[in-house]
């Protein structure tokens, strides 16, 4: 195994799926970003741009390579003919009227859920995230940036800390490179993170600290409202000199949930351990009699806040999800008439 594709994270879960790893080596390659037109793929000769197989560009977004993808290439190097079986993947429904998933990092180890020490920070988008997360199959962390721009880091990390039991929490502020010692123990040699967030919050403020050099642009978020400007455009994976793999992601607008029914229960374990104390196994925890749910936020055990945004995503959720089922029923019967033609035609063609 190449070592430099090693400490781009190549582990033996890749290298296994390979029939001849000897002579593959050198067609063997991980994404580091995709934009519009074109792919670039680090491989034992360094970076190239390469495009997609005709059968690749056919497939589902989601079946696509993206970044943080193992993939193999033809042998002439220019084209992505398979994508290898992934560790993890880090998906969300597209933006505006979409209803397919869209891949945003593959193969992640860790995930940075990054929010801001001002009035960016808002409990219902990590349990968001962190329902995401827990999907991916990728282990959470949230980092509370801009530290220096608050008298009050406690309360923005106690606030943190109740959006899911035992997610851990790091703070840093990217002007003092000492602050980041926390940060940095989830960064090791080979394990890949993403930096997920809103736009602003300083994703790639600290990727270029913790590189120690400026590997992506930043720019001042807006006074007024303290949103950011969408400074990153692509996704983009990148490597650390000091090793560890980090991919920069854009800013995220909207955060749309689907298929997330399983990680709903892990990051709202809280609210379903009441849920079934309640008199009725049906409980919508709105207004019934015997509510163990209501009864807790009663008690001021159970912040109101908490069932509201649970309640929100599982709604979002159950909509999403049938939407999705939907569509995969119909392009099934699709896809079952367009092979019954074929046949038909097959057997025309012999008479
Ligand atoms: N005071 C302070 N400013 C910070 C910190 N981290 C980032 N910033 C500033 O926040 C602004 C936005 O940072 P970026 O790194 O561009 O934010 P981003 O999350 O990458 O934003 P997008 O690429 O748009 O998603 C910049 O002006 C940074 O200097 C911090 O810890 N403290
Ligand atoms: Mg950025
Ligand atoms: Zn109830």
């Amino acid at each position: 195994m190449s070592e430099a594709l090693q400490e781009f994270g190549l582990v033996p879960f890749f290298t296994q799926q390979l029939a001849n790893t000897d002579s593959l080596d050198n067609r063997l390659g991980r994404v580091t970003s995709v934009q519009r037109s074109s792919i670039t793929v680090f491989c034992a000769e360094g970076c190239r741009s390469v495009q997609l197989s005709p059968t690749l560009q056919q497939s589902p977004p989601v079946d696509r390579p993206t970044v943080g993808d193992w993939i193999v290439m033809d042998e002439t190097l220019t084209r992505i003919e398979r994508v290898l079986e992934r560790k993890s993947l880090f998906k969300r429904i597209g933006a505006g009227s979409s209803t397919s998933f869209q891949p945003i990092a593959a193969n992640i180890d860790t995930l940075f859920i990054i929010t801001s020490c001002n009035q960016e920070f808002k409990e219902s988008r990590l349990e968001r995230y962190l329902a995401l997360c827990n999907e991916a199959g990728a282990m959470p962390v949230i980092v509370l940036t801009k530290t220096d721009l608050t008298d009050d880091t406690d309360s923005y990390i106690s606030r943190a800390r109740s959006v899911q039991a035992g997610v851990p929490v790091e703070t840093a502020n990217a002007l003092d490179p000492t602050s980041l010692d926390g940060v940095r123990a989830w960064i090791d040699n080979s394990s890949t993170v993403a930096l997920v967030g809103s736009s602003g919050v300083g994703k790639s403020t600290l990727l270029n600290a913790l590189a120690g050099n400026s590997l992506a642009a930043t720019k001042e978020i807006r006074e007024q409202d303290k949103k950011g400007r969408h400074t990153t455009t692509h996704r983009e994976l990148h490597r650390l000199p000091s090793g560890g793999l980090l991919v920069d992601v854009p800013g995220m607008r909207e955060l749309r949930v689907a298929e997330v029914d399983h990680s709903l229960g892990v990051v709202f374990e809280d609210i379903e351990v009441l849920a079934k104390q309640c008199q009725f196994a049906d409980c919508k925890h709105q207004a019934e009699p015997g509510c163990a749910v209501l009864q807790a936020i009663e008690q001021g055990m159970l912040d109101e806040r908490r069932l509201r945004s649970y309640q929100k995503l599982r709604r979002e959720n159950d909509l999403a999800s049938a939407t999705l089922a939907e569509k995969r029923a119909r392009e099934r019967s699709f896809g079952k008439m367009v092979k019954e033609v074929k046949l038909l035609k097959q057997r025309k063609g012999k008479t």
